[in-house]
């Protein structure tokens, strides 16, 4: 057989070799004291000078690239040894690896980073506050004074000691105080957050859930802007034509104040289950910003004007995902958070 064939038969049998053993027979069957290509080297002597300087040249390198891939077929056999020897009683490494679970977000989550979307589109900035408030933001600078009845309509979570006023916030409208403090109009901006109420549960009220608050100020921002802009916003955020309509409220902070329902995303305003029979979706508190307010945060009421509204997250989810109970948002069964 000529000298690059044997190479070629050695090459592929060191590629087959399944252990230790058989690579070292191999080794001998090329390299060792009889090997093919040792006795090609021994029969140089025999040849012509210039058949010599070839052939020699050709089979010490050949026997190079040979020993060289017997090495690392060795060091590659070694570590699959070892590790089979090492483990072989703990566990089988020829077992596939169990997929790794990966989570995913959270429906609220979705909901709120799909709303902050849309504002932001529409020149909304998104803002925060703290979920630990003082009385004077969550109740006083939005005109709700002390022992004022309308601080019943929000049962609140106090920290103690007392003495410091402290509650867990209620609603995210301290956020529009914290952000006209320091800024001046006009503005728009959403905050979606966290609060807190000392509420009974049941399908629709949790003790803790996600608020989202509205704010647009300027010189002459009306009811009507605010009509076209959360119009806009529930259509993107149903992805269908949405009506609305007012009705007449109050709420300390803004006057006129309107409670707005949506028409039944579930039957089309036709009367479902969902809508009680009646076609429409309670969903937002609003109204247009309160002189008072606006003297709270050192803004001229005679200059500015603009609108406030408040919308539960959850139960923006809840129409968006048909669920029929908050408490699932919070209550980590992986059956219903595996849906989203
Ligand atoms: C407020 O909290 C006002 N701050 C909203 C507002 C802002 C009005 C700006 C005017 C201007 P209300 O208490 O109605 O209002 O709550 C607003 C929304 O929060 C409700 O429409 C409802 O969607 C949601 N919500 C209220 N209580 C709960 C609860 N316990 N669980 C889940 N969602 C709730």
């Amino acid at each position: 057989m000529d000298i690059k064939a044997i190479k070629k038969e050695a090459e592929k049998d060191i590629d087959s070799a399944k252990n230790l053993k058989e690579l070292d027979d191999i080794f001998k069957k090329y390299l060792g004291k009889k090997g093919e290509i040792t006795r090609i080297l021994r029969s140089l002597k025999d040849l012509s000078e210039k058949q010599k300087k070839e052939t020699g040249m050709l089979a010490n390198k050949i026997k190079k690239e040979l020993e060289i891939n017997i090495k690392e077929k060795k060091y590659v056999l070694q570590s699959s040894d070892w590790l089979a020897s090492k483990f072989q009683d703990i566990f089988d490494i020829t077992v596939p690896s169990k997929k790794l679970l990966v989570g995913h977000l959270h429906p609220i989550t979705i909901v709120r980073r799909k709303v902050e979307e849309i504002f932001q589109q529409m020149g909304f900035s998104v803002v925060e506050g703290p979920e630990v408030e003082t009385e004077w933001y969550n109740f006083d600078a939005l005109n709700i004074p002390k022992d004022h009845p309308a601080r019943d309509a929000w049962d609140t979570l106090w920290l103690k000691p007392e003495s410091q006023k402290l509650l867990l916030r209620t609603h995210t409208s301290p956020v529009q105080i914290r952000y006209m403090e320091k800024n001046q109009p006009p503005l728009r901006i959403i905050a979606p957050d966290r609060v807190f109420r000392h509420e009974a549960t049941d399908a629709s009220h949790d003790v803790q859930f996600y608020q989202l608050e509205g704010l647009m100020i300027g010189k002459d921002i009306s009811a009507a802007n605010f009509v076209a802009v959360i119009q806009e916003f529930f259509q993107r955020f149903f992805n269908k034509e949405i009506k609305i309509r007012l009705r007449p409220s109050f709420f300390p902070f803004t006057e006129p104040s309107f409670e707005m329902d949506i028409n039944c995303v579930n039957c089309q305003g036709k009367g479902c289950s969902v809508c009680k029979q009646t076609g429409w979706l309670e969903t937002l508190g609003a109204g247009m910003v309160h002189p008072e307010v606006f003297k709270a945060c050192g803004y001229n009421p005679k200059f500015w004007q603009g609108f406030a509204f408040g919308v539960g997250l959850d139960r923006l989810a809840m129409m968006k995902y048909k669920i029929n109970d908050i408490r699932l948002f919070y209550s980590s069964d992986l059956r219903f958070l595996e849906q989203f």
